[in-house]
């Protein structure tokens, strides 16, 4: 088929890819309906894909990975960058050289008998000064239809790219084997290149993501000006109608996609208060003309965690999944092919098939202790079905951030919100993020590890390097920079129950925080930064389960905790970071004897 653009540079690489991979087809997605509905169908005449209940989902399609791919392989990511350095502690690295010659036999006729598929997709809104072409070659229809919704994909992402650029980012996807002793996901951020074999799950292999939006985006940024985070973009308009635009940083299935779409409570909603959503999972950011600090979302869709998603939990979230969706290694309802996960409700369907395939009693299956849906089974759902999709979502400036969050998952010490003394302050915060591990990536799940800016497993460069990277961006904002602050939804009563119920309820912080933006409210200076008043949170409805006390515990600031936590960030900085290569800025250390010598007063 022939090619649909006339850069040279794009053909000449395809035609290396093909002449390596040696499929037996090479197909370039346009983008149009009747080729991706010609793609679905074939998807679903070889089993690849099932078809959803149509009556209640239409346009919905069910996917099945196998177990031993269920997630993102940390352990087999590498950066490969040509000074190992230039990867830094927090990275596996091999030199590029090396990781081709490895990797090219993998790929040596890996598509025979296949079809290659070459997609052209944008991040960020076709014709923003913030997006960015990419190309995915890939022999897997599933990565296709991803793309779809995730991407603004198609024959118009060449038009961007126009016929002579060479700035694209070339991905190479492989299914191969599915063999999880030889899967690789690499990137060649040097070459604008990431190729990745032998998986077939979300993060590994929808290159526009992870690989791309995060890993080859930090480098560019950094090389650039210009910001790649794993944050969501919200809009919190006021009853005045006023919109203030908040991005917030937190690991991978930590409440980003929940706290993006959430519904406020009800002592808000009659005032008028509303928010829409810009983004989920990935924010581009950049200075603007008026000096303020601007994001875009590079993606056009949702790849949200399903389990504890329902009408309560993340409404928004749930109507988004309603036609059009993919959704991956959730449990069937093979009654009437509708998906269920835990969490939905209680009921799991009599007649169901877990995430692997068998057929199961669901309500016996559960009562033995069995999880239906993978604990990281997922929704592809398109930006344009949630309900409170964002009117700037298609805005090609991006919208002006006000405040930027960070937050884990920590049962102890981090107070329900504080905020940063100034913008070296927060970037000290940023890289002391730690959370407790969850099931999107594979390893164990619950383990309290660093995550600087939730930015751990996707920073493509020297960790060093990136918190200076963050120094240099607050110095060019200046007074303009957005506020930062640091939320935990996750802390822990002496039972192990969550002592903030959550979810709508963050609404409550938001507001603390959008008020401490404008200066309109207090707070009490502590050492570790500016914490509310107890009386200055919201508690309007939920006086019963936050008394005035259990407030003070939620903000409590526990100085022989803290002090365990300075001397944790001593050794991370020290062990972890600057032993093994990361250059930390001297900046940083300075935040943390101030720190220090703060608590110790
Ligand atoms: P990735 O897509 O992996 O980057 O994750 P995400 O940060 O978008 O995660 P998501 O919003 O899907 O969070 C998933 C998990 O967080 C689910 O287990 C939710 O129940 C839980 N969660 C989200 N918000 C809250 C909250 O406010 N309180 C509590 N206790 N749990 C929450
Ligand atoms: C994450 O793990 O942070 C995700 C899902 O958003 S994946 O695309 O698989 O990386
Ligand atoms: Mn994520």
């Amino acid at each position: 088929m022939a090619s649909l653009t006339k850069n040279p540079n794009v053909n000449a690489w395809v035609d290396e890819m093909i002449a390596l991979t040696k499929p037996d087809n090479v197909v370039w997605i346009d983008g149009s309906d009747e080729q991706l509905q010609a793609l679905r169908e074939e998807a679903v005449s070889t089993g690849e894909m099932l078809v959803m209940n149509q009556d209640e989902y239409p346009g919905c399609l069910y996917h099945r990975t196998l177990p031993n791919d269920v997630a993102r392989v940390e352990d087999r990511t590498f950066i490969c960058s040509r000074n190992k350095d230039d990867a830094g502690p927090t990275n596996n690295w091999c030199d590029p050289k090396e990781m081709y010659a490895k990797l090219t036999p993998m790929y040596d006729g890996v598509m025979k008998g296949r079809t290659m598929y070459v997609i052209p997709y944008s991040m960020g809104p076709i014709g923003s000064p913030l997006a960015k072409v990419g190309v995915e070659l890939t022999d897997s229809i599933y990565v296709v239809l991803n793309m779809d919704i995730m991407t603004r994909m198609g024959a118009k992402a060449f038009e961007n790219l126009g016929d002579t650029s060479d700035d694209f980012v070339r991905g190479l996807h492989s299914k191969a084997q599915v063999d999880p002793e030889n899967r690789y996901i690499v990137h060649f951020p040097e070459d604008n290149t990431i190729w990745s074999i032998n998986s077939a799950y979300g993060g590994n292999v929808l290159l526009g993501k992870k690989c791309f939006a995060l890993r080859i985006a930090s480098f560019q940024g950094k090389n650039e000006g210009w910001m790649a985070e794993h944050m969501l973009i919200l809009g919190v308009e006021k009853p005045d109608g006023e919109v203030k635009y908040i991005t917030a940083a937190f690991p991978s299935a930590c409440g980003k996609t929940n706290l993006a779409m959430l519904i406020p409570p009800v002592c808000y909603t009659e005032q008028g208060y509303k928010v829409w959503t810009v983004g989920d999972d990935i924010a581009w950011l950049k200075q603007g003309e008026d000096g303020r600090l601007y994001a875009i979302n590079p993606e056009n869709g949702f790849f949200g965690v399903a389990p504890g998603t329902n009408a309560k939990s993340n409404y928004n979230a749930l109507a988004s999944t309603k036609k059009n969706t993919i959704f991956t290694n959730v449990a069937l309802n093979n009654d009437n092919m509708t998906p269920w996960w835990e969490g939905l409700d209680k009921n799991p369907p009599v007649n169901a098939t877990e995430w692997k395939g068998e057929k199961v009693n669901g309500p016996e299956y559960a009562a033995a202790g069995n999880k239906l849906a993978h604990p990281n089974s997922r929704f592809t759902a398109p930006a344009e079905n949630c309900p409170c999709i964002s009117s700037e979502f298609n805005n090609p400036q991006g919208v002006p951030i006000s405040a930027i969050i960070f937050g884990g998952r920590r049962a102890k010490t981090t107070p329900l919100v504080y905020q940063a003394f100034d913008w070296n302050h927060g970037t000290y915060m940023g890289s002391a993020v730690s959370s407790e591990t969850t099931a999107a990536a594979t390893g164990a799940v619950g383990v309290l590890r660093h995550d600087p800016m939730a930015m751990k497993p996707f920073i493509g460069y020297n960790v060093g390097d990136y918190w200076a990277h963050w120094i240099e961006m607050g110095e060019k904002l200046g007074d303009k920079a957005p506020k930062i602050f640091n939320v935990n939804w996750f802390k822990k009563d002496d039972e192990g129950n969550f002592m903030w119920p959550g979810f709508g309820d963050n609404m409550r912080v938001l507001d603390w925080i959008i008020k401490r933006c404008e200066g309109t409210v207090d707070a009490v200076e502590t050492a570790i930064g500016y914490v509310p008043k107890a009386e200055d949170i919201n508690v309007t409805g939920i006086e019963d389960e936050i008394t005035p006390e259990r407030m003070q515990e939620l903000l409590a600031v526990d100085k022989d905790l803290w002090v365990e936590e300075i001397a944790e960030m001593r050794r991370y900085y020290n062990d972890d970071i600057a032993a093994k290569g990361g250059r930390i800025p001297d900046v940083l250390y300075k935040e943390l004897d101030e720190l220090e010598a703060r608590l110790n007063k």
